[in-house]
Formats: structure tokens, sequence, C-alpha cells
């Protein structure tokens, strides 16, 4: 067996994990990364834009920006994903006659992502062993020329990750859909899709309910299944103001991060060097998928205190909003209190105390991401959420609600503008009305059906706006053999990643803009998101484009649309020309957008209609559900684990920016699996121990060789590895019931010593 990079162990480093997140260390690391990666004129030029009313929406996550701005609106991690858009283009004509795409395999993602920006249009043609040059045009010709080649549309099958602009998503969806299919898998099918199918479900939106300025009015915020130090930064300014205001905060985790547990801001001169603000109040240790059996266990308490003391289920609201509660009350009365304890792995004195929190405080809000979301029962998960803010009357109104914390930075305007393989039909008629052109009406394919539907040999074309699908995407070999069944592949970036490597027969990169510049078609354009409490911005790069030969998504979407049908109803080369244009259509297509164009030029854009805000339910009976769901039973095998796949402080998704997990403690490596000290022993391993990680599901077995074992703080039979690392051992059939997102929170997996090369 040969080693590959990431498996050389002999700069691991395993320390303390901090007490506190942000700080000193948060700056160095800052400027660290901005400086050496950018240059520190172009660098620092580009910081002093991000989230500034008139710069860029930071490409870093999907948190608001404040109404009152500081002159540094940017968090380390927001930095870092700057920085990493502002490198030059050096991946250019050159790179590519250098190095084959087998010379590129054998380097680590850390080492793709540090050559710097793509520079140009390139194209692998079947066969061939390296990218060479290829012109715009000739790249539009060539997909054109497979697009009409297809018996039947749905034989296409377009990916978008979460960075897209508005604009650039209304265009491509309005162009997938003339092509003939809803095949429209996005990064949202693999992250916050149990919460919009769970939210929809029972409140009839699925997106979150609060804004930011709740934060202020809330008394108990409780964050689980989410380590906002390292993935939202900023998420931490809010918490620390909400906490200063006297709120309480409980963190729901299987892991104590250190961002949960104390916070210095770091553009807080005066407390940069202090102890910064305690953060949680209480610490709930839930088992990995103990979450509905914790849940479960708060609200059957919160039942026996309202016995006690009528006043805590919330009658008045439950009668006059909501529906089932009947049923509910019933199941959590019917409960045992042995069996909630037992498989929420928490124990009952924390049990009492959180519930005691929620009966006290009326104005709750909860917050979560992919620890709740990426399990079987994800959408489980997330009903349970809704029951509890329900039961208490916290929802639609100011200072409590639920808040589902979104991921890439407009992936939540991504589906309001129709990236969904499952549209809605008055969606499909109003664009049929504005541009007389029909729309398909059959579902599309999700993420997980696209890689069966490819690996069936159903796809001929794959397109990606953005993102890194082989590494993102559960199954990494089946995904790779899935891949390489397309004739062709398309990949429209800004940086090298994996799937540029394992591709159809032929192959195109098509580089685009980044956020952080300068676009200019006919006169200079901006662009708009939505971020994660559903607030409507505009975003305007102020740097140079790091090569000439860069085009804008949109432009892409327009010219790929002109070479496919030169005849066309839908004014195309306009779109592609005037920004403005589109922003008018997307007002005639989809709710809430009236005024588009005025709106979004007033300094802090505009909110969506969000009815459950105000306590207006669109379900079909006008009414919030109630839902009941047996709390999930994991029998574990004497050797098997359940191992959770999560990122670390040095990371953007599938993209590394470096090899330390600073927050955790764990440097330069990222092959390591956190476990208990208790199971280490009874497993007569040491830390630093190898091993070979296997997981076995449907019959099928998987194996990742060679990670390194670090004792942590973590439940008993629960591990930690990181992704994309760790992604070859989730099962492309391990997926959440409705929602579909892959289980990489729950990978059941055994261990063996790795032998000694
Ligand atoms: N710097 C940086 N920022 C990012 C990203 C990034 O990679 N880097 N990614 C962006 C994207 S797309 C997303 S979706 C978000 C992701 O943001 P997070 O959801 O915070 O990211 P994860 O690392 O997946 O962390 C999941 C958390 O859930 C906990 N967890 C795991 N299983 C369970 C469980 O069963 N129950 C509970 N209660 N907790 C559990 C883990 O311990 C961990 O703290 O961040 C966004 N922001
Ligand atoms: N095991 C496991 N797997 C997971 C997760 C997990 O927690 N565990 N999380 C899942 C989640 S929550 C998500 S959201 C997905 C993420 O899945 P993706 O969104 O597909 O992956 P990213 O790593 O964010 O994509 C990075 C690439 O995007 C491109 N890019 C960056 N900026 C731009 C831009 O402005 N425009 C264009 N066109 N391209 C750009 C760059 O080329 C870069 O290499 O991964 C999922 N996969
Ligand atoms: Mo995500």
């Amino acid at each position: 067996m040969s080693r590959t990079p990431e498996e050389d162990f002999s700069d691991l480093k395993i320390g303390k994990p901090p007490e506190k997140a942000g700080g000193l260390p948060a700056v160095v690391s800052t400027m660290k990364h901005v400086w050496t990666k950018s240059g520190v004129m172009k660098g620092t030029a580009a910081l002093l834009r991000v989230n500034q009313i008139a710069g860029f929406d930071c490409p870093g996550c999907a948190w608001p920006d404040p109404a009152h701005r500081s002159a540094a609106e940017f968090c380390e991690n927001g930095a870092k994903a700057v920085a990493d858009e502002v490198m030059e283009a050096d991946v250019d004509d050159r790179f590519f006659a250098k190095f084959s795409i087998d010379d590129l395999k054998a380097q680590t993602d850390f080492w793709l992502n540090s050559q710097g920006r793509i520079a140009r249009p390139v194209v692998r043609l079947d066969g061939a062993s390296h990218y060479q040059p290829i012109s715009w045009d000739d790249a539009f010709a060539l997909i054109a020329s497979n697009l009409n080649a297809l018996e039947n549309p749905d034989r296409a099958v377009f990916y978008t990750s979460g960075r897209t602009s508005n604009e650039a998503a209304f265009l491509y969806q309005l162009f997938v859909r003339e092509l003939g299919t809803n095949n429209l898998p996005d990064c949202s099918n693999m992250c916050h899709e149990s919460s919009g199918v769970g939210l929809g479900e029972v409140i009839g939106i699925g997106k979150g309910t609060v804004l930011l300025e709740d934060f202020d009015k809330a008394e108990v915020i409780v964050v689980m299944g989410q380590n906002p130090g390292t993935n939202h930064p900023r998420m931490l300014t809010a918490l620390q103001s909400a906490k200063r205001l006297g709120a309480k905060i409980v963190s729901i985790n299987p892991l104590r991060e250190a961002g949960l547990v104390s916070f210095v801001h770091p553009q807080e001169v005066t407390t940069l060097l202090g102890q910064g603000t305690h953060l949680s109040d209480v610490f709930v240790p839930v088992r990995v998928n103990g979450d509905v059996a914790l849940l479960k266990a708060l609200m059957k308490r919160l039942l026996e205190l309202d016995d006690q003391k009528p006043g805590i289920v919330d009658r008045e609201f439950i009668d006059k909003k909501t529906a089932g509660w009947a049923e509910f009350e019933a199941d959590l009365r019917a409960e045992s209190w042995d069996t909630l304890i037992d498989l929420s792995g928490v124990e009952m004195p924390i049990v009492n105390e959180v519930a005691d929190l929620l009966a006290a405080n009326d104005n709750i809000i909860v917050c979560w991401a992919m620890g709740l979301t990426q399990h079987k029962n994800g959408v489980a998960n997330i009903q349970e959420v809704a029951n509890l803010l329900l039961m208490r009357g916290a929802i639609g109104k100011p200072g409590a609600g639920a808040c589902p914390v979104r991921g890439h930075s407009n992936v939540q305007g991504d589906r309001t503008m129709g990236i969904h393989e499952k549209p809605n039909p008055a969606f499909l008629d109003a664009m049929e009305a504005r541009f007389g052109v029909p729309m398909p009406r059959e579902h599309g394919h999700d993420t997980v059906a696209a890689m069966q539907a490819m690996m069936r040999g159903e796809v001929d074309v794959f397109f990606a706006m953005g993102g890194n699908f082989l590494s993102a995407t559960p199954d990494t070999d089946f995904t790779a053999r899935a891949l390489q069944k397309c004739a062709l592949t398309v990949q429209v970036s800004t940086k090298l990643n994996r799937s540029h490597l394992v591709t159809g027969k032929d192959a195109l990169i098509l580089p685009c803009l980044g956020r952080t510049e300068i676009d200019i078609q006919d006169g200079p354009q901006f662009v708009t998101v939505e971020d994660s409490m559903g607030m409507v911005h505009a975003s305007r790069g102020g740097n140079k484009p790091a090569s000439k030969k860069l085009m804008s998504e949109p432009a892409i979407v327009c010219q790929v649309a002109q070479a496919t049908f030169p005849d066309s109803k839908i004014p195309w080369e306009s779109f592609g020309a005037k920004y403005d244009l589109v922003r008018d259509a997307i007002e005639a297509c989809i709710p809430g957008f009236d005024d588009f164009n005025k709106r979004v030029r007033q300094p802090l854009g505009f909110a969506l209609p969000n009815g459950p805000r105000i306590g207006e339910f669109p379900t079909p009976d006008g009414k919030a559900h109630f839902t009941v769901h047996a709390a999930p039973k994991h029998e574990l095998e004497a050797d098997e684990f359940i191992m959770m796949t999560i990122r670390s402080h040095d990371q953007y998704n599938t993209t590394i920016y470096g090899l330390d997990d600073r927050y955790r403690g764990v440097y330069q490596g990222r092959r390591v699996v956190l476990m208990n000290a208790v199971d280490m022993a009874e497993m007569g391993l040491k830390a630093g121990a190898l091993v070979d990680l296997k997981s076995v599901f449907n019959g099928v077995t998987r194996e990742a060789p060679r990670f390194s074992i670090v004792p942590y703080e973590i439940p008993r039979r629960c591990i930690a590895t990181y992704f994309p690392e760790a992604n070859v051992l989730v099962p492309v059939d391990s997926y959440a019931d409705r929602s579909h997102t892959p289980t990489s929170k729950f990978v059941v997996t055994t261990m063996k010593p790795s032998e000694t090369l």
C-alpha cells in the first residue's frame, strides 16, 4: 500500500482545546491568511469592503449583517474565504501544460486550492492526459452541441453550490427549464434540506422565522448541532450582545465547542486580551442523534411543570394557531423517562436545568445547523424543535422563533430563485406567462438521485454552477464512478478542486468572477443575495478581476443559453448585459420582490415576506402543526461506533485553507478520529494510534485507511472525523427520510489498527 500525502502524520500535533474563541489568535490568523495569500494591499482593501453597504456580501457564510456596521464587518473565517478568492490567477496555460491530470490527482486538496485562481477556460477531450486552452465560444458550442444531442432533456443534470447570486440562479434555472428538465440538485440537498422540508410541513415556510434584531430581545437562545465559532463566527457577536442584555444560552452538542464556551470579540480592542464573554450557561453533551429523545425529554418535563403550575404550555396560542396538540400531548405523556434519558445520553439534572430555563422565559430562539439535519431522522429533529417552540408559543412574536443557520452565503436565495428539483407550480406558471416558454412539470433529481441516475448511465451531461460535487457528496468512490459515466462534465469554478480531475469523457472548466470582483457588462453590474434571515441586499465587488479571461456567472449562463437556443423567446443577450432586467423578471415571477430594483438599492435592502414571523402560518389549513416522532434507537455491536463528519477551523467545506483545527487543539493533520478516552482504553488504542475505518451499510463495505486517534471529550461510542476525508465512508443510500439529506453525521463505523508500512 502506498502512502498519500494526507497520510503523512509526521507533523501532527495534539494540544488542549482552548476555552475561548476569537481574541488575539483570531486576529493573527486573519492577517496571516489574508496577507500571505493576497498581499497586504489587495487583501486589506478587499477586507474593508466586506459586508459594507456599498461593498460585497461576504462569501463565508449566510449570517446576516447588522444595520449598524463597523468598518471591519468580517470575521476570521470570512477573511480566509475572501483571501482565498483574492489570489493570483496562476492556474493558467502554463500550469495546465505543466501538470497532467494524473499529476494533479496525486496532490492534496490543500495543494490544489493553494495554486491560485483559475485563469482561463480549459477543456479535456476524451483520452487526453492534460487540460488544454479553449476559447469561450468553442466552450459554449461544445456544451450546446451536447445538450442539443440529448435524447431527452432529463439526461442532463445541473448542480448549484450556494455562492451563486440571485441573478445567476434565476437565469440558470430558467435556462434549465427552457431545456425541459427540473434536474436541479443543489448543495442544499446535502445541507438544510431537512430544515426546509421539516419547517415547510409544520409552519408553512421552509425558512427560519427570526431576524437579527430578535437576538437582542431573546431570553433563552438554544444552539443545537452547530459550531458557530468556526462556521458562523459573526453569530458569536450576536450571542455576545444577547448575553450582555441578559439572555441565557444553552448549547446542545456532543462536543464542547470552543466558540460556544466563551468569546473574545476580535474587533473590540478593549476586550481583546481579556477573558471574554462567557457564552453558554448550560452545556448539554447529547449523544450523536440523541436530539429527538432529548427534545422529547425537555417537552415532557415542561408538561410536568405545567401540571404543577399551569401557564407554561401556551394554551391560548395552541388553541388559536395550531393543530395536533392532543395526539402530541398524549404521546409525550406515554413516553418513558428511562427510555428518553437513555437514548439522549443526557443526565436528568441537566434536562431539568434546561427545562427550568425554558419554562421561566417566554422569548426563546432555537438555532441549529448540520448536527440536526444530516441524520436519517433529520426532518423529525427539526419538527421536534418546532414542537418545542409551538408548545411555548415562542414563534410569531419578537425575540422568539426558529433559526436554521444557513451555510453557503446565498444558498437560501438560490432556493427562492427556483433552484429546486421540485418547483412550485405557481412559479412555473408565472415563468410561462412571462416568457411564453413551456416549463417542465415533472420533478427532477436531487443530489442523491442525480448520483444514482449517473451510476445507472442515465445522464449524459453534468453541469455544475460552482461547488465540488465529487468531494462534497457522500460515497466518494461511488460518485467518482458515476461522474465518469457522463459524456460531458462542465464545472463553473473559481478555484481548482477534485471535481476537475474526475470527470466525464469530455470535461470543461469555465472560470468565473468571484464576489470580490468588479463585474462590467453593459456598464458596471451588481448582484443580490438573501441571507439566512430572508434579508435581500446588493453585493458589489471592488477588485480588478484576477484574469481578463474570466466571465461572470450570469454572463456564462446567458451565453450557454444563446449557443443552445439561438432562436429563444427569452432575451438572453439583454439579460447578460444588464442585471436590472433580470431583476425585473424575478419581480414578475417570484412573490415578495415588488419594486425589486428600487428596494435593493436602499442601503440595507429589504426583508422577504415571512408569515410565521408574524404568527400567520401558510399551511393548507392555516395552522401550525404539532407532529409526533419516535425517538430513534441504535443498537450498536460491541465494535461499532457512530461517526459524525464535521468541519475543522481551517476549511470551507471541501476547500482546505490550512491543516489546523485550532479550537479543537488539532494541528497539522486532518486524518484524525476524535474518540472518548474510555472507548480508546477498551479498544486498546493509544493516542496517535493509526486505524483503518470501515462502514458497512445495506451489505456494502466501505473503507478509509490510516486515521490517527485523538483522545477527546465526546460521548461514549461516538467518534468524529473531518469531511471530505471521511466521505468515502458515507453510504450513498443512507439519507434522511423525506429530505434525502445524506446522513453525514451518522455513519456506523468500525476500526482496526492499520498495518505498519
Ligand atoms: N469557516 C467555515 N464556515 C462555514 C463552512 C465551512 O466549512 N467553514 N461551511 C458552511 C456551510 S455550507 C454550512 S452548512 C455551515 C455548517 O455549520 P455547522 O453545522 O456548524 O458545521 P459542522 O462542522 O458540520 O458542525 C456540526 C456541529 O454539530 C455537532 N453535531 C454533530 N452531530 C450532532 C448531533 O447528532 N446532535 C447535535 N446536537 N449536534 C451534533 C458537531 O459536534 C458540530 O459542532 O457552515 C458554513 N460556514
Ligand atoms: N461528510 C460530509 N459531507 C458534506 C457535509 C458534511 O457536513 N459532511 N456538508 C455538506 C454541505 S452542508 C454542503 S453545503 C456541501 C458543500 O458542497 P459544495 O458547495 O459543492 O462544495 P464547496 O466545497 O463549498 O465548493 C467549493 C468550490 O466552489 C468553487 N467556488 C467558490 N466560489 C465560487 C463562486 O463564487 N462561483 C463559482 N462558480 N464557484 C465558486 C471553487 O471552485 C471551490 O473549489 O457539502 C456537503 N457534504
Ligand atoms: Mo451547507
